[in-house]
């Protein structure tokens, strides 16, 4: 049985004193961590204090990036062992918003994940369609070249670990959902990609989340189908009460 994972990807909102009031609120909500799991991908600014604040608590932190490189003259970028020193668990890797607006490719995806592990950092990896891409039936091509690029030189226990996050990006922040059953097919034929490659055990334990719109309303649906282990949450984890009906409908 995989767990499902809820995770919030806060983007660029909120301030500190925002962040840390959320968290403290959160804390309090009754959430069976043996059910669900509980991530907030935080603006880097926060996160160090989020992680003080998460301490033996359900919730993780997660950051929303990092450079793949360990240290370097990269300005305004951030290293995974910075991320790791914090106490971070979980990174965001190739969101769409960061291949749109950042030019992350599919080669710097695959070279941040490996990164990742190299920090022992769980990754969270995006991938998606355009609408153009969908309307021209290439859905499942392009998200399952996505995964094989994002994945390549990986450990079957790496794998394992990993998360994959399917965000169609027409879907993103929109207010349009994916129907449960087209979300469905897509997070299928990932674990098909995966099975094909990887085998059975790789591709049964691996988690892939729902992205795109996601809220209290369509969550228990896309979380009732048989290859959707949870989701990656935008503005509906913004704020506490909508975040925990998330979180209960994981439970
Ligand atoms: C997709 C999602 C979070 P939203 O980007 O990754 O955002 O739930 O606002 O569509």
């Amino acid at each position: 049985m995989r767990k499902p994972v809820i995770a919030g990807n806060w983007k660029m909102y909120k301030t500190l004193t925002e962040a840390k009031d959320f968290v403290e609120q959160l804390k309090g909500k009754q959430v069976d961590s043996s059910k669900v799991e509980t991530i907030i991908c935080a603006p880097a600014l926060f996160l160090e204090q989020l992680v003080h604040a998460a301490k033996d608590s359900f919730i993780s932190i997660g950051a929303q990036n990092m450079h793949e490189e360990k240290e370097g003259a990269f300005t305004g970028e951030v290293s995974g062992p910075q991320l790791k020193d914090l106490g971070v668990s979980y990174v965001v890797i190739g969101h769409s918003e960061r291949r749109q607006y950042f030019n992350e490719t599919d080669d710097s995806v695959n070279k941040k994940v490996k990164a990742a592990f190299e920090n022992n950092l769980t990754p969270i990896i995006c991938v998606g369609e355009t609408l153009e891409q969908r309307e021209q039936n290439e859905t499942e091509t392009i998200v399952s070249n996505q995964v094989m690029a994002a994945i390549e030189g990986l450990t079957e226990e790496q794998l394992i670990q990993s998360i994959i996050a399917y965000e169609p990006i027409w879907a993103i922040g929109t207010g349009k959902t994916a129907t449960a059953d087209d979300a469905n097919d897509v997070c299928q034929a990932i674990r098909e990609t995966v099975l094909d490659s990887f085998g059975e055990e790789v591709a049964s334990s691996l988690r892939i989340q729902y992205g795109g719109s996601v809220k209290p309303e369509n969550i228990e649906e896309l979380l009732s189908k048989e290859h959707i282990d949870g989701a990656l949450v935008g503005g509906a984890s913004l704020q506490v009460d909508s975040f925990v009906k998330l979180l209960e409908a994981g439970e």
